[in-house]
């Protein structure tokens, strides 16, 4: 099927070069937002209608505030904050919440990083994720069901996006290993698909009719038997904000992050290895394996190193995003295939 292509300077991620551009006139909005973008924003979300008046016209201008009446109505929030398992540490300080829930890539709500105001449509319950492919019992289960069958652990993660900015986040969630082993995928299961939901009455991402929708990318087998493969279904102590990809998304972070798809509604076991979404909108820049590397330049961003959100740190790139002991051996005999980028 022919994937209609974009001239380069149009492609999504191109959106933020230069990412200093994008960042000031995100942070000018944010400093100086229009009434009209703030109660248009807010008219057509529910929570505030509820909240009602100057309640609303504040929230509709706080992050902290919107994640905090979403957070306080999931059903999981109990399970929250979840113990932190010490094996996973950081050589930097966190990246401030507020920084990490105002810029976003989620393309389904717009191609570029002011996405957070328009993903408070998603609605994450009900939430159901279909396991299905090579397993023995393909089923659908509901999102609170499928939390309550893993105890719940904080882990502190790097996490880099191609376009070279970087965070360091407490993820919640519980090891992808945990999953696979749950839905006893048959011998011949040698990838593993995560898929994005597909609404576009919501998400007017969808309207792009030139992205190959639905937001899909996948793993090998053994990737997600590393034990830093992870499905975060929170961040900071609390469930994940819609834009960060509530109610679960997979992290890898040795991987850039076009690896990891948010707000996953289908994970298939399968036998050939899949092309995923930004590798089928432009194969040339994209590749199946994505792993982090100083030295392998995207055609448009260096990698030599990386902007942390909030502080705008620069910081060498380290190889494997800093987890080679973790992952090196995981591409050991696979070093003709393209690894990086
Ligand atoms: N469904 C979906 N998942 C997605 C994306 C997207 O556009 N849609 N963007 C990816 C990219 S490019 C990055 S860098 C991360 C960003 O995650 P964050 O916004 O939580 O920092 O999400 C990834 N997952
Ligand atoms: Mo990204």
């Amino acid at each position: 099927m022919p994937v209609h292509r974009r001239p380069s300077w149009r492609l999504p991620e191109s959106d933020a070069t230069p990412e200093q551009a994008v960042l000031a006139h995100g942070e000018a909005r944010r400093a100086n937002p229009s009434r009209r973008a703030i109660l248009g924003g807010a008219a057509g979300l529910g929570i505030a209608a509820a909240a009602g008046g100057y309640a609303a016209f504040a929230q509709g201008r706080d992050p902290m505030g919107w994640w905090d009446a979403q957070a306080g109505n999931d059903p999981t929030k109990p399970l929250y904050p979840a113990a932190r398992n010490d094996r996973f540490a950081l050589d930097r300080p966190l990246t401030e919440p507020r920084e990490a829930v105002t810029y976003n890539n989620f393309y389904e709500f717009g191609s570029h990083k002011g996405i957070w105001q328009a993903a408070q449509r998603l609605e994450t319950r009900p939430w159901t994720v279909t396991i299905d492919g090579l397993v023995p019992n393909p089923r659908t289960v509901d999102i609170d069901t499928l939390i309550k069958l893993f105890p719940l652990e904080e882990r502190l993660y790097r996490f880099r996006c191609v376009e070279a900015w970087a965070m360091a986040v407490p993820w919640t969630g519980f090891p992808l290993a945990s999953l696979i082993r749950w839905a006893e995928p048959q011998a011949g299961a040698k990838y593993v698909v995560f898929q994005t939901f597909q609404n576009p009455a919501i998400a007017p991402g969808f309207r792009q009719t030139w992205y190959p929708w639905p937001y899909t990318d996948s793993f090998t087998i053994e990737e997600c038997g590393n034990e830093l493969a992870f499905l975060a279904t929170g961040v900071y102590g609390k469930p994940l904000p819609p834009q960060m990809g509530s109610p679960i998304r997979p992290i890898t972070p040795w991987k850039y992050g076009f690896k990891q798809p948010k707000s996953i509604t289908r994970i298939s076991f399968v036998a050939e290895r899949p092309v995923g979404y930004w590798e089928k909108l432009q194969p040339s820049e994209y590749g199946f394996w994505a792993n982090v590397n100083p030295e392998v330049p995207h055609p448009r961003w260096s990698q030599a190193s990386e902007r942390m959100l909030g502080t705008g740190e620069r910081r060498p790139t380290m190889i494997w995003n800093g987890y080679g002991e973790q992952v090196a051996d995981l591409y050991r005999g696979l070093e003709r295939e393209r690894l990086f980028a």
